[in-house]
């Protein structure tokens, strides 16, 4: 019965694999990078033209208590333009992450909040975010946010434009 498993066997052969690969990926030059990487990074068209045509009005944050983790913003987003705008992305530096999120109702009549991929700006019309209904949630707060200090949210389109929010913390 002395037979090693395959488990043992395989634990063994990892063993002796490891340091090999290890001292291969030492020894070896840097992985080359492709010839076209240094064109990837061209500098984007002009800040103008890269900036979402949104107006926003009644920007928020809502504070939350000394070691609540999340938070909720709203804002009331216009788009004067004749194509709708798909927000995909928000960022903000007070969280480590910011979600687009929807409330909704269960079958069951309980209200939930959940995250969704996008979130929409008519053209010629408007999207309200607001706590209760669509809004933006900043995830894991990096410190807490007091009352009347503003908070810098970045919207993110789909196409990559962006919309710079500067949003005041009220109480809820
Ligand atoms: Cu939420």
């Amino acid at each position: 019965m002395s037979r090693p498993t395959p488990l043992l066997l395989s634990l063994a052969l990892a063993a002796v694999l490891i340091p090999a690969a290890a001292i291969r990926s030492q020894a070896g030059q840097p992985p080359a990078s492709p010839a076209h990487s240094t064109h990837a990074a061209a500098p984007p068209s002009s800040t103008s033209a890269r900036r979402l045509p949104l107006t926003v009005g009644g920007a928020s944050v809502i504070a939350v208590p000394p070691g609540a983790s999340e938070t909720s913003a709203g804002m009331t987003l216009r788009n004067p333009g004749k194509t709708p705008v798909v927000l995909t992305a928000a960022r903000s530096p007070a969280a480590e992450h910011v979600m687009l999120m929807t409330t909704r109702r269960d079958p069951q009549g309980r209200v939930g909040m959940s995250a969704v991929k996008s979130l929409t700006v008519p053209a010629g019309g408007s999207l309200v975010l607001k706590p209760g209904g669509n809004h933006l949630m900043l995830m894991n707060l990096k410190r807490p946010l007091k009352p009347g200090e503003r908070i810098a949210l970045v919207l993110v389109a789909r196409d990559g434009r962006t919309l710079s929010v500067s949003a005041p913390v009220r109480l809820p």
